[in-house]
């Protein structure tokens, strides 16, 4: 039995200290040493510390006459501590009952294992879930985003070890400098969801307000010293520095922000973001938004004067888009009590790609096949910012008046998604749906739940089958496609079985004079050999609705060391991913083609395709060049978030591997897995890619299109 020192600082907080040490002494896990530190409270809470101990032999209690600050008080309880973990409570919080028993029961032989913050206001009963224990290596210093040293037990012998210790002179984020250190010297931390710690917000913090609610120039002041004092310990870390530039740019955005909607706030410690701002590395800018790099820019410059200008801008636009989220309602109202009753042009065609976001997929290459039959008809793209697109065609920004103007008379619609249901479609309105691959994952009516946020499953289907009905023309990639789409749209229109018009680039550009060209304008380098890594999005992560998260799991220092001389990375993530990655560690190894419009190209170019669960596989089949499955999270997408069509374990045509070094392995040993895999990817190929032959665009248009061309309309 191991026992677990728990150090309360406590400074004044009558009112909340009986809950907190209630559950304290309440916990199914006995063996405890409980550590009160009072910190120089006034007598009233002194006086119900005292009772306390009374009750609880476990207690121990120790005075301090003046205040001293938490960092010390910690400090000073860490030197009375002789439990073989710690665990740091803070006197105004409380945790669950089963809390330091979940911790201590899966902390095995490691280090540290961090439990889950609550706000109070959340029900603090336990509900009964399965356990959620994750291991964190590479991205440990993920877990250290709420920059607290709560809610984590920790081997007091790491502590001693390493000396670990909080800064005395400063009051906030002082965790960091114990937590930090701790971290790098740790290989794997465990986080528990299940271990919860419900954090108080005070409710009347004018009265009795906790650090984080006190004055922002305090704030800064803290985090400045904090900041520095990282920078020096830790010089040649590069996980720390990365972490706590990236943790001001992360203050910067969520708090100063908005302490700056008064202009004049930003005088008092305009000069310590400058200093702050000066230090902060390209990489770390990099991955933040636009508007927030153009202020540590700007800040960097140390002129006042411009940046209380940009920050006027910056909440101008913020009010703009708050504007523009009802101007939208707005322009629907036009659009169906005004455009739509406007005649249709029987000319025009509206085009969009993945909801605006890229010129790119069937739509692009329908569209050029009409440029090159030079058909009589009037074009527009809707995008979400202006693209360098061929023929010159009216561009319209996605749900901006032109655009409901366009969707109302343009007589057809060609998208490779679905159309918001807010726009009716009249009956003149041909409406072509491309879609946007061969389906591995289940779709719509084929899915038991869906996972995504804010999403009723039964609510999706239907909105999902009621779209699939104004769809008059369907293309589909091959004859297991058709047959799932019937099914699982419910679509009962014209299906045009005639592969995909955005692979016929890959028959008509598989050469070695037209990959070259592609590769000078890629600027990628013509001596190495490329390996595009294309994943797809998960369901259940995200920042908000339409806005998923990823992180990546292929370890690119070790790729680097192993590959780096004759390989290099495209990473390419999916269209619905809105994290940032920072790749400024592996110039000239790795490159980012996230936001490059055309995947196509990329396959082009690429020796090696790893994917997981993307349906990105099937087009690059078309190449017949080797394809890797790096599906570390197989289980849990195939049997809890989506469920697939065919048995990823037998009917793929390559590996599928699990850590980055079997992907290593894999790519060091491509000519034994392409022997091994050429019956199966033949298989794979009868079955998926029978259609492809380079034409679907041209059949696609002479179906639609060409019947309308002439003097008589
Ligand atoms: N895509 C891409 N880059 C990625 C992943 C996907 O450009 N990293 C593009 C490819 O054209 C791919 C398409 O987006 O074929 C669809 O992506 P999927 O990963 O298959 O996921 P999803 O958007 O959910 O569509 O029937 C197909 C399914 O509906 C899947």
């Amino acid at each position: 039995m191991f026992t677990v020192s728990i150090i309360i600082p406590v400074f004044n907080t009558e009112e909340f200290i009986d809950r907190c040490l209630t559950s304290v002494t309440e916990q199914t896990y006995k063996h405890l040493e409980i550590i009160l530190i009072n910190d120089g409270s006034d007598t009233s809470c002194k006086q119900r510390l005292e009772d306390w101990v009374k009750k609880d032999g476990r207690l121990k209690l120790y005075h301090l006459k003046t205040r001293h600050g938490v960092g010390y008080a910690r400090n000073f309880g860490l030197k009375q501590a002789t439990g073989t973990y710690i665990y740091f409570l803070d006197s105004d919080d409380y945790i669950a009952p089963n809390t330091i028993q979940l911790l201590i029961e899966n902390i095995g032989h490691l280090d540290i294992i961090s439990g889950k913050k609550q706000q109070t206001h959340l029900d603090p009963n336990l509900i009964e879930q399965e356990l959620n224990i994750q291991y964190f290596n590479e991205n440990k210093f993920a877990l250290l985003n709420n920059s607290s040293v709560l809610n984590r037990l920790i081997k007091r012998s790491l502590i001693e070890r390493h000396q670990l210790k909080f800064i005395e002179s400063v009051e906030r984020y002082s965790d960091l400098t114990f937590m930090i250190p701790a971290f790098l010297n740790t290989t794997v931390v465990a986080y528990i969801e299940n271990a919860l710690y419900f954090k108080r917000r005070r409710v009347n913090p004018q009265k009795n307000p906790a650090l984080m609610q006190t004055g922002m120039d305090d704030r800064i002041n803290d985090f400045y010293k904090i900041y520095y004092y990282i920078k020096e310990h830790f010089e040649h870390e590069t996980r720390a520095i990365a972490f706590i530039e990236y943790r001001f740019i992360r203050i910067y955005k969520q708090a100063v922000v908005r302490y700056f909607r008064k202009n004049e706030n930003v005088n008092s410690i305009f000069h310590l973001l400058v200093d702050l701002a000066k230090t902060i590395s390209r990489g770390s800018l990099n991955r933040t938004s636009f508007l927030i790099r153009r202020e540590l820019r700007c800040l960097k410059k140390d002129d006042l004067r411009a940046f209380k200008r940009l920050n006027l801008w910056h909440h101008r636009l913020r009010k703009l888009k708050h504007a523009v989220k009802n101007r939208r309602r707005l322009y629907i109202q036009f659009y169906r009590t005004f455009f739509l009753r406007l005649p249709i042009d029987e000319r025009t065609v509206i085009f969009e790609s993945f909801l605006g976001k890229s010129y790119s997929d069937s739509p692009k290459y329908i569209y050029e096949k009409m440029l090159e039959q030079d058909l009589n008809y009037k074009y527009v793209w809707s995008v979400d910012e202006r693209k360098d697109i061929p023929g010159d065609p009216i561009q319209v920004k996605r749900f901006s008046l032109r655009y409901f103007y366009y969707m109302a008379i343009a007589k057809y619609w060609v998208s490779n998604a679905r159309l918001p249901r807010f726009l009716y479609k009249r009956d003149e309105h041909i409406y072509l749906q491309t879609w946007h691959g061969t389906p591995l994952k289940r779709l719509a009516a084929d899915m038991e739940e869906v996972h995504m946020p804010g999403t009723n499953t039964e609510k999706y289907k239907r909105n999902f089958i009621r779209e699939a009905r104004r769809w008059d023309y369907l293309i589909s990639p091959n004859t297991y496609s058709t047959e799932i789409f019937k099914r699982a749209f419910h679509f009962e229109n014209t299906m045009l079985a005639y592969g995909y018009p955005r692979n016929d680039i890959l028959y008509e550009k598989n050469n070695d004079k037209a990959i070259n060209g592609l590769k000078k304008t890629l600027n990628l380098p013509e001596n190495k050999k490329i390996i595009l890594y294309a994943p797809t999005w998960r369901d259940d992560e995200f920042y908000e609705v339409g806005k998923y998260k990823f992180s990546l799991k292929l370890n690119l220092d070790k790729l680097q060391s192993q590959l780096g001389d004759d390989y290099i990375i495209l990473l390419r993530m999916h269209y619905l991913i809105a994290s940032k990655l920072d790749i400024s560690a592996y110039d000239h190894f790795v490159y980012d083609f996230s936001h490059y419009d055309d995947i196509a190209e990329l396959y082009l170019v690429s020796d090696i395709l790893i994917t997981d669960y993307s349906s990105v596989f099937f087009d690059f089949a078309n190449l017949r060049r080797p394809i890797l499955f790096y599906t570390y999270d197989l289980e849990k997408y195939r049997d809890t978030l989506r469920g697939f069509y065919i048995d990823i374990e037998k009917d793929v045509p390559g590996p599928l591997l699990m850590t980055t070094d079997e992907v290593i392995d894999a790519i060091l040993n491509i000519d034994e897995i392409n022997e091994q895999y050429r019956e199966k990817y033949d298989e794979f190929y009868q079955k998926f890619c029978h259609l492809d032959d380079g034409h679907a665009a041209d059949k696609t248009v002479n179906q639609l299109f060409t019947r309308h061309v002439g003097d008589e309309l």
